[in-house]
């Protein structure tokens, strides 16, 4: 799509083409599907689902997989007028292998396209028009001038755009003692944060969500999530809990991306914290019922409504995995 207007959301971050062994692991399967996914551009692919324009940027090769990538997201509504084919560089690409419901990740990206981005590609950008700007911690990991750009949209902020961080700690792309000093400074300047509890007790030893609020006192909304638990934010001085809804659990890669997908969502209609919270959770339950990153969660009217029930129902809601949802 090519308006004036640029999208009211830019999703910053690296796609790579998925390599999925079908039924089994890799280390047998004879067959695989080919699939699109990276955590920002899932997020975008989310936003368009539940109705908002959303725009990706990355690099990719000029290649098959990076057409392909670039053909799979128009296709989901999300658009790319300003994402870069190189022709001196190959687009990512990364295997999952689940092995008896145990989903690990192996990277191919060293030296990607999408690798290659640094601060020069903020001067198209049109960030100061945006509402919302989407980045990740896994774009910190993927070379020192990705890690600039991250650095340069989150200190040089344009305009009243939103910068929304998502910490996502790969342990596969760097380690922990190098990774949690340069992720706590980029959290700490951006507007919306959203961390795994688990994934910041790796990175800085906190516990609970307290403790990580202690830890980035001054973000405006810091969102820390804790599984089947729930999601706990704070905004200012308040504090906000949201219990998980039950959800059969088929594969769980991909469904922080849509939390915050639904979260976005909320903050961008103006929802107060608990429906941006339960936007978060709706989208995040589809995703974990299926093996795909960004499975179509259907009507966004429908997981608005969902997201608005009543406590006690809100308490009881249990998304049980159907035949059809199982697959990528
Ligand atoms: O959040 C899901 C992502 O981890 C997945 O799509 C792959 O982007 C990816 C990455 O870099 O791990």
């Amino acid at each position: 799509m090519s308006t004036a207007e640029p999208a009211d959301v830019l999703c910053l971050g690296e796609s790579m083409v998925l390599v999925a062994a079908a039924g089994e692991g890799l280390r047998s399967a004879e067959t695989a599907e080919l699939h699109v996914a990276g955590a920002e551009s899932n997020v975008a692919v989310g936003l368009t689902h539940l109705g908002r324009r959303a725009e990706w940027f990355s690099r990719v090769g000029a290649d098959p997989f990076g057409s392909r990538i670039l053909e799979a997201l128009r296709l989901r509504g999300v658009e790319t007028p300003r994402v870069v084919e190189d022709s001196t560089r190959q687009t990512g690409v990364y295997f999952k292998d689940v092995v008896d419901g145990r989903s690990d990740v192996l990277y191919y990206r060293a030296r990607s396209a999408a690798s290659a981005m640094s601060p020069a590609d903020l001067a198209g950008l049109r960030l100061a028009e945006r509402r919302v700007c989407h980045l990740s911690g896994i774009t910190a990991a993927l070379s020192e001038s990705c890690n600039d750009l991250v650095d340069a949209v989150l200190s040089g902020r344009s305009g009243d755009v939103v910068t929304s961080f998502d910490v996502n700690f790969r342990p596969r792309l760097w380690a922990s003692e190098r990774a949690a000093p340069v992720l706590l400074e980029h959290a700490r300047r951006a507007d919306i944060v959203f961390v795994g509890r688990d994934e910041a007790a790796e990175l800085w030893g906190t516990a609970t969500a307290d403790e990580v609020r202690e830890l980035l006192p001054d973000v405006g909304a810091l969102v820390v999530k804790d599984a089947d638990v729930g999601a706990t934010s704070f905004v200012g001085t308040e504090r906000v809990h949201v219990p998980a809804p039950s959800v059969d659990v088929v594969e769980p890669i991909g469904a922080g991306d849509a939390f915050a997908a639904g979260y976005l969502d909320g903050r961008l209609g103006g929802a107060d914290e608990r429906t941006c919270l339960r936007r978060g959770h709706v989208m995040a339950a589809h995703a974990l019922r299926h093996r795909g990153d960004t499975p179509d969660p259907g009507p966004a009217q429908r997981l608005r409504e969902l997201a608005a029930i009543g406590e006690e129902e809100w308490n009881a809601l249990r998304f049980a995995v159907q035949e059809e949802t199982v697959r990528w």
